[in-house]
This record gives C-alpha cells, sequence and structure tokens, in this order.
C-alpha cells in the first residue's frame, strides 16, 4: 500500500530532516512532501499559533493538503521571551544562525548561569483536506550558554544546554534529540492524534 503523503509547510530544511528522522524512528509511514512554494513573509503574527497557522493555510488554501506546519522560537524569560517568535530574524534581515546565535551570546555576558533558562517551543498546526485544523505543542527546557558546544549546528542548539543530559542539542545525535525535543514533543501528539483519527487524512 502507497504511504499517505502529507505535506509540511516549511522551507528549512533542518525541520524535514527532523520530522522524517522523527516518523522513521517510531515506524510511522507517511511519505512528508517538502512544500513546494516559497513561504516568504509569512511569519508576522504575535504568537507561534498564529505564524504556525498562517503558514499551513498559506498551502492548503493552494490545494497542498493534508498540510502541516511548525512555528519554533526560543524563549529567555530574563532578556522578557526573546528572541521568541523572532528566532528566525533576531539578528537582522540577512540574519544566519551563526548570527542569531552571536547575538544571543553577546546577551547572556556577565549573567549568571541560573538567571539564563530557556525554552524551546513549537506549535504544529495541522489542516485535513476537510479544513479541519488541529493544533501541537511541545516544549523543552534548559539554559543558554555563553559558548558552542556541539556539531548539529541547527539554528540555536549549540548554545542549548538540555541539563537531564548534561549536554547542548548540538551535541545530541538527531535519534536522541528527536525523543525528547520541543518538536519532537508536539509530533508525537500530532502522531497520536492521526493514529486515533485515521480517516482525517483522506
Ligand atoms: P519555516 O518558517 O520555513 O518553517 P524558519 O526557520 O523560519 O522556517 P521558525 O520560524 O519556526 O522556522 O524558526 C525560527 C528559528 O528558530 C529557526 O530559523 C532556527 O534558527 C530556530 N529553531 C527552530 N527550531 C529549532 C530547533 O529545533 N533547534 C534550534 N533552533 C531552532
Amino acid at each position: 500500500m502507497k504511504c499517505p503523503e502529507i505535506y509540511a509547510a516549511t522551507n528549512n530544511r533542518n525541520k524535514i530532516e527532523e520530522f522524517r528522522s522523527f516518523f522513521e524512528l517510531f515506524h510511522i509511514q507517511f511519505n512528508i512532501v517538502p512544500s513546494p512554494l516559497k513561504l516568504e513573509k509569512l511569519e508576522d503574527g504575535t504568537t507561534l499559533e498564529e505564524n504556525a497557522y498562517k503558514k499551513a493555510c498559506f498551502l492548503s488554501d493552494k490545494g497542498y493538503k493534508p498540510v502541516f506546519s511548525d512555528d519554533t522560537g526560543l524563549f529567555l524569560p530574563f532578556l522578557d521571551g526573546i528572541p521568541g517568535i523572532f528566532s528566525s530574524r533576531f539578528s537582522g534581515g540577512s540574519a544566519t544562525y551563526e548570527s542569531n546565535r552571536s547575538k544571543l551570546m553577546d546577551l547572556t555576558i556577565g549573567v549568571s548561569f541560573e538567571r539564563r533558562k530557556a525554552y524551546f517551543k513549537t506549535v504544529i498546526c495541522f489542516i485535513a483536506p476537510s479544513g479541519e485544523t488541529h493544533f501541537f505543542t511541545g516544549i523543552a527546557e534548559g539554559f543558554v550558554l555563553s559558548e558552542e558546544r556541539g556539531e548539529y549546528r541547527f539554528g540555536y542548539d549549540p548554545i542549548f544546554l538540555y541539563p537531564p543530559l548534561g549536554r547542548t542539542f548540538g551535541e545530541l545525535p538527531l535519534e536522541t534529540k528527536n525523543k525528547i525535543s520541543h518538536r519532537a514533543k508536539a509530533l508525537s501528539q500530532f502522531v497520536q492524534f492521526l493514529i486515533h483519527n485515521e480517516g482525517i487524512l483522506f
């Protein structure tokens, strides 16, 4: 039997890799199709939920269904929640993962370790062919470091320390990150939902 297709409303290759690896790890047979369109300037909402909804709608309105999107941010309570919803363009219009990390590390200079608490939050928005819409959320808590650690260079991972493992997300193999991360927690709820509502995909 052909596996069901589901569009992923993202242009971020790291996310696609994590989605596929998550589905593989848990033996879930879906064919994840990356967005065939550029999703530019859609993230102007004030919450992750709003931005996730905009990205998923953009594809579903053009007939790409079922579809899910992922909007993620790193929140630092001691900086009033930034970078938060501004995580991708934190260091400006031509921001890169490196320049964003650098800017954040600069802001932590002189700040005690205890105050550098941070959390990643992911919101997944799923839109079924019928238009039915559902949201799934996942959070991972840790601390922001003032130096980079690890080979996995996705976004803020090399500076995000995950205390239960004593390592940054940048130091973890993808299979490990995919068992404990914000994205993995949101994906896990999403997958449970799909398993219990199989018909929703068609
Ligand atoms: P799409 O909108 O096309 O999905 P994006 O990169 O703009 O891609 P987000 O707005 O959701 O996606 O993410 C904002 C930034 O947060 C992203 O560019 C990374 O720098 C960072 N980020 C997201 N998920 C992350 C993760 O699991 N680990 C580390 N950093 C992450």
